[in-house]
């Protein structure tokens, strides 16, 4: 069993970078967020602007037209932007989830052809795994694919896929062989929106993150060339699960966005605020509540910023890191939102004010990316 022992230093230039985000997140994308999120609308713009300011290059190696700067840059700039609003820190989340089946496993071809176009933010990926009733239990998909000449071709549907309809390409993963049982049986495969035979489905109606678009994706007849197959025939669960291990980091660091940006807004509220003569503020039941808020958030970085300092290390036990990272600071997002509510009393549950907006898109990230049910299941494994 590994202590939490190892140091890590952010580099000087993180923090400058960090520091522009901020500002950008508060003075372009927070005014932003209570319309989208009203309308249940994708920002164009505020991707755009991602893009222009290299935020979108963060996942991505220089060879590749990133910024080359690894997982810990990377979460800092999801926290920023997710305290100011969680659905446009998810475009940066899948331009990594979208892309990692490919960075970690691809061919050199297909890396050339389709990384520095997500760098640059001309592509939008997704990543295609879950399905109507595979969801924690990923193996039991239905979707297929078999080979056909050159080519694979594939039939089945997906769901809870974010980006859809919106997305250039999909990371796709279907039973090629079934005899050979899930570890070994399934292949992820890269398939473009405009293959004939694809189509993004019908969209959700969301409690939270509703100005990110998820849908369920459909197959019919899909047809790919070989060139397509992102790593080994047979090997896409690994690729799912080994994807999964690095991008539980983003949800950490949305979750974590979320629950500062509502500590944030919760501790000025609330030396703002009168009741009884005097600052909200004043009361112990209120500085309790913010005192508690402010550890958690504390704690939670710490764990995040260890676990991304592992995944730059390319450390073995990455996977049990991101689990608890993750698990942490989802469920410190949801505690802390609800207190933030708490805090600002009827205003809280109106939205006027973004603590409900928060508390809504805080419970996702208890959800998604593995239920905090299997990531518990992960950390325990590597107890045994
Ligand atoms: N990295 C690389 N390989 C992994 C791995 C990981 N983190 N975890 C498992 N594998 C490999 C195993 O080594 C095994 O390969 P071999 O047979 O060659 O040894 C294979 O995958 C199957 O492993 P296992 O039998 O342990 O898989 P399970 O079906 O028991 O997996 C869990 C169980 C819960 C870990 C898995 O189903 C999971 O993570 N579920 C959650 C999925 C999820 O996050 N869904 C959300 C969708 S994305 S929004």
């Amino acid at each position: 069993m590994s202590a939490l022992v190892d140091l890590y230093t952010v580099p000087p230039d993180f923090l400058d970078f960090r520091d522009t985000i901020r500002q950008i997140a508060r003075d372009r994308i927070a005014p932003r967020a209570a319309e989208i999120d009203e309308r249940a609308e994708y920002p164009h713009d505020l991707r755009r602007l991602l893009a222009e300011q290299d935020i979108l290059g963060l996942p991505f190696e220089e060879e590749h037209g990133g910024t080359g700067t690894g997982a810990l840059m990377l979460n800092m700039a999801v926290e920023e932007i997710a305290k100011a609003d969680a659905s446009t820190a998810l475009i940066l989340m899948i331009q990594e989830l979208g892309t990692l089946p490919i960075k970690l496993f691809g061919s050199d071809e297909l890396k050339a052809r389709l990384l520095p176009r997500c760098a640059s933010g001309e592509f939008s990926p997704a990543f295609a795994l879950s399905e109507a009733e595979a969801g924690s239990d990923p193996g039991a998909m239905r979707t297929t694919a078999h080979r056909d000449g050159e080519d694979w071709v594939i039939n089945g549907a997906k769901a809870w896929i974010t980006n859809a309809g919106i997305a250039d390409f999909y990371c796709v993963f279907a039973v090629s062989d079934r005899e050979a049982g899930h570890a070994h049986g399934i292949t992820a495969f890269v398939v473009e929106a405009d293959r004939p035979g694809f189509s993004p489905g019908k969209l959700e109606h969301k409690l939270g993150i509703r100005a990110s678009p998820t849908g369920s994706p459909v197959f019919e007849d899909v047809r790919v060339p070989a060139a397509n197959v992102i790593g080994d025939v047979g090997q896409g669960f690994k690729v799912a699960m080994s994807t999964l291990d690095r991008s539980r980091l983003g949800v950490a660091a949305q979750a974590l966005g979320i629950a500062q940006g509502a500590t944030d807004y919760a501790a000025a509220y609330a030396r703002e605020r009168r009741a009884f003569g005097q600052p909200i503020s004043s009361f112990q039941a209120i500085q309790f509540k913010l005192a508690d808020m402010e550890t958690k958030c504390a704690a939670g970085r710490e764990l995040l910023y260890q676990a991304c300092c592992r995944a730059d290390r390319g450390d073995p036990e990455l996977g049990k890191f991101s689990a608890m990272a993750k698990l942490f600071c989802s469920d410190t997002a949801m505690e802390v939102t609800v207190e933030a509510v708490q805090i600002l009393g009827g205003y809280g549950y109106v939205r006027d004010y973004p603590v409900e907006r928060m508390m809504r898109d805080a419970k996702i990230t208890q959800i998604y990316e593995g239920t905090n049910e299997i990531q518990r299941l992960v950390i325990a494994r590597t107890l045994r």
